[in-house]
């Protein structure tokens, strides 16, 4: 028997497979970087349907990248892009037009001004804190379709989601100072408030978490017909979480109305998206699911909202779920302050981009952008915006005080919805501890 005809033994065969599924998976990582082009046309073209263009054919899966490379995606300037999109948003009225300028003020003001007494060190503030700054378009154009009493599942950069759908500042502010007025009582920090009178679920530091909170939130409301929605907010790097493609086919399969909203930033923690996302978009992962794909400027409001209207519409239809991709950047590092000044926007200085990216990103700011347009559209004066800059400030800041004068935390609320409330255990620790039983 020659050396090809013997028969291989199992050690040897699972030897060879091993050694394939290696080199498989080597080289179908290397597919995206080698060589290996995707016409642009099939990506950002009628393949994707209703989208704002970019300026060139996408980040991602491009081994090339370098820091600074983020600015040839740079969304354009002259909002907005699509005049249907715009006018979807005119539709909403003057009132409706203005409480948004006001949460997107909020959500910025309520941010810059932490950072500023992060930095500032007098409150002795400590602990993450993701900021979600240049990104606020997204949350509130998504915002503004939802209702009240439709979902949301947030993220560790989710402050600007709890504003935009109604989170209350002072016990946000409360939250961050550790105070028992706190959304956590002081015990939970920036990633675990939760409202669950406004439909949020909460912000979360298990990156991939949100995808599956939503859908069963989602699930629960398709089972008792209540035609509510759900949304699953995530960044470029969740998506790389196996339970995305998981999460989005289940509820493409059963038609669950969930809308997963992708805020590509187009930085992983202090990685490009360009070397982790090996598409061009990460909206291209689910195409082949034959679900409505948006991909739009998430720097332009009227974009972010056109898009979640027409997904919203679908889901309530009871057609199930879709895929929003928002193209933005955010001004601050990963996490916490560094680069930062106190009273200065942005950081600069961090190593895995080039602060000439920084600034050119900070003339895009999506805020200044909606302003523009309100003022060009008539729809307010600039003295009617910078009065709802002041208020928005004047909230911001009241909040503060709020938080300095209220109680710190007690030692007891650390176990509070540790477990179920009035269950055994929580008895059984509270009498180990001789602590004082919490009474809320
Ligand atoms: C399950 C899990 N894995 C890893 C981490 C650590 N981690 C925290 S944030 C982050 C990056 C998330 O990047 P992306 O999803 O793009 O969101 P962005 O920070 O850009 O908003 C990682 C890996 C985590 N918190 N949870």
């Amino acid at each position: 028997m020659s050396e090809q005809q013997r028969p291989m033994d199992r050690r040897s065969l699972l030897k060879l497979m091993g050694a394939a599924g290696a080199s498989t998976t080597v080289l179908s990582a290397c597919g995206t970087s080698l060589g290996r082009t995707v016409s642009a046309q099939g990506l950002t073209g009628s393949g994707f349907g209703r989208q704002v263009s970019l300026a060139t054919e996408g980040p991602g899966g491009n081994p090339q990248w370098k820091a600074g490379d983020s600015v040839k995606f740079l969304p354009p300037t002259d909002i907005p892009t699509s005049g249907s999109a715009a006018e979807a948003l005119a539709s909403l009225g003057k009132e409706r037009l203005l409480t948004l300028y006001g949460l997107m003020q909020a959500s910025r003001k309520w941010e810059t001004t932490m950072k500023d007494l992060f930095l500032g060190g007098d409150d002795g503030l400590y602990g993450q804190f993701h900021t979600y700054v240049g990104e606020e378009a997204i949350a509130v154009g998504v915002m503004s379709v939802l209702n009240d009493d439709d979902y949301i599942a947030s993220t560790h950069r989710g402050h600007g989601h709890l504003i935009a759908k109604g989170g209350d500042l002072n016990r946000m502010t409360a939250e961050i100072f550790f105070r028992d007025t706190g959304y956590n009582q002081g015990y939970g920090g920036s990633m675990h408030i939760t409202d669950m009178s406004r439909g949020i679920m909460g912000m979360n530091g298990i990156v991939g978490a949100s995808y599956y909170m939503a859908a069963g939130a989602a699930l629960h409301a398709m089972v008792k017909g209540t035609r509510q929605v759900s949304v699953a907010f995530f960044g470029d790097g969740a998506a790389a979480s196996p339970y995305y493609f998981s999460a989005v086919r289940s509820c493409a399969n059963q038609k669950v109305p969930v809308i997963f909203v992708n805020e590509n930033n187009l930085q992983y923690m202090g990685v490009p998206m360009a070397l982790t996302v090996p598409t061009k978009y990460v909206s291209e992962y689910t195409k082949g699911l034959g679900i409505p794909t948006f991909l739009v400027d998430g720097n332009d409001i009227a974009a972010v909202h056109a898009a979640t209207r027409e997904a919203v519409e679908w889901a309530r239809a009871g057609k199930g779920p879709s895929v929003i991709e928002g193209i933005t950047f955010r001004w601050y590092d990963h996490a916490g302050f560094a680069g930062g000044r106190p009273g200065e926007d942005g950081a600069l200085g961090l190593p895995y981009r080039t602060d000439e990216e920084v600034r050119q990103w900070m003339t895009r700011d999506p805020i200044l952008r909606y302003r523009t347009w309100l003022v060009a559209r008539s729809v307010a004066t600039a003295g009617e915006l910078d009065a709802i800059d002041r208020e928005m400030q004047a909230r911001v800041d009241a909040s503060v005080e709020f938080a300095r004068r209220s109680p710190r935390t007690r030692p007891e609320a650390g176990v509070l919805n540790t477990y179920a409330s009035g269950a055994v255990p929580a008895t059984q620790f509270f009498n180990r501890t001789g602590l004082a039983t919490p009474t809320t």
